[in-house]
């Protein structure tokens, strides 16, 4: 088996100690996460991305949703503060004024955007405004690469000065590059470094030996995980990891590659603690981070 050494992902990153945490340091010293996520139906996608951004180490974290979410969600990760975004009695995005969630982003650190938010008729026009009048990291996932997809080419948009990360699974990167599964597979190395090439994003195309391709053209292979992985909420977890270290300062590749070790190396240990693989759920990975 072949194992990458932590002393070497960390120098090959330049990452220094990034377990160090400043003795006088606060939380405002680790920033903070907006995540936007979740929906009626999907609402564990934004706990577990919530709790994730957490025990990624983000100082603080804001989940904003549809406010009906807001209120059922009351106490289900009570670290993270709520925030209501629309006052009409709805669970899903539609409602949600993009504007609202900008004038939120203001401030903060990061912004995650995607785990189980759905589609909605203007969500084409809601993701444009986002990346367009945030000026912070941006993470997404999920429904907003398909959203991201269906309004056509990312390279066409205009360049933010702050790192964007997306990361796709299969499914996802075949929707972004108008392609099939099939054949994202069969070269992932180099659908990975085109796509981040071309679009200024870094690219983390997930699955077994996640692939990290910055803009200028390193890729990494991550090393950990394993097939237990294999289960509902695991990407979601991945991007509130990712968002939490973007939040306290690392680089958009720096935040992606050393995300995903840490999430296939929480992954592994939750694996460890089961008798098998198979019983592995996504809240075992936060919980083993
Ligand atoms: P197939 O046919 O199954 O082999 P979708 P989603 C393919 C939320 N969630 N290698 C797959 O292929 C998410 O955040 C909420 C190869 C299929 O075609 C999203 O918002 C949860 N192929 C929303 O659900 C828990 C792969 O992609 C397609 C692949 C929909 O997200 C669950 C499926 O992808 C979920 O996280 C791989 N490694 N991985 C909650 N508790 O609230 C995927 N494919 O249609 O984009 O659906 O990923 O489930
Ligand atoms: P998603 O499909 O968005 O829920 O993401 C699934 C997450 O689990 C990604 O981080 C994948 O890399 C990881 N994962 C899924 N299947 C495997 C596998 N067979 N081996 C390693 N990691 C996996
Ligand atoms: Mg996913």
């Amino acid at each position: 088996t072949f194992r990458i050494e932590e002393p070497l992902l960390s120098r090959q990153l330049r990452l220094g100690d990034y377990r160090l945490r400043r003795a006088d340091s606060h939380k405002g010293t680790y920033g903070h996460v907006l995540v936007a996520a979740g929906s009626r139906s999907m609402s564990g996608a934004g706990l577990l991305s919530a709790k994730a951004a957490l025990r990624g180490g983000s100082g603080l974290v804001t989940w904003a949703l549809p406010d009906r979410l807001a209120e059922a969600m009351f106490g289900k990760v009570p670290e993270a503060m709520l925030a209501g975004l629309s006052d009409e009695q709805r669970g899903d995005w539609s409602v949600v004024r993009a504007e609202a969630l900008v004038r939120l982003a203001v401030g903060k650190d990061a912004l995650l955007f995607g785990p189980g938010v759905g589609r909605w008729p203007q969500d084409t026009a809601f993701l444009r405004t986002l990346w367009e009048e945030t000026d912070g990291p941006l993470v997404l996932d999920a429904d907003a690469l398909n959203i991201l997809a269906a309004a056509g080419d990312a390279a066409t948009w205009p360049k933010r000065g702050a790192p964007v990360v997306l990361t796709p699974h299969p499914g996802e990167m075949a929707r972004l590059t108008g392609s099939s599964v099939p054949a994202v597979q069969r070269d992932r190395i180099e659908t990975a470094r085109r796509y981040a090439a071309r679009t200024g994003v870094t690219l983390v195309l997930k699955g077994a030996r996640t692939v990290i391709a910055a803009p200028e053209g390193d890729v990494y292979i991550n090393p950990t995980g394993n097939a237990g992985m294999a289960t509902g909420g695991a990407g979601d977890v991945l991007a509130g990891i990712i968002a939490g270290l973007l939040a306290q300062g690392w680089g958009g590749p720096e935040a992606a590659a050393l995300g995903t070790y840490l999430h296939g190396a929480a992954g592994d240990r939750a694996a460890a603690s089961r008798e098998l693989p198979a019983s592995l759920t996504a809240g075992d990975i936060v919980d083993h981070l």
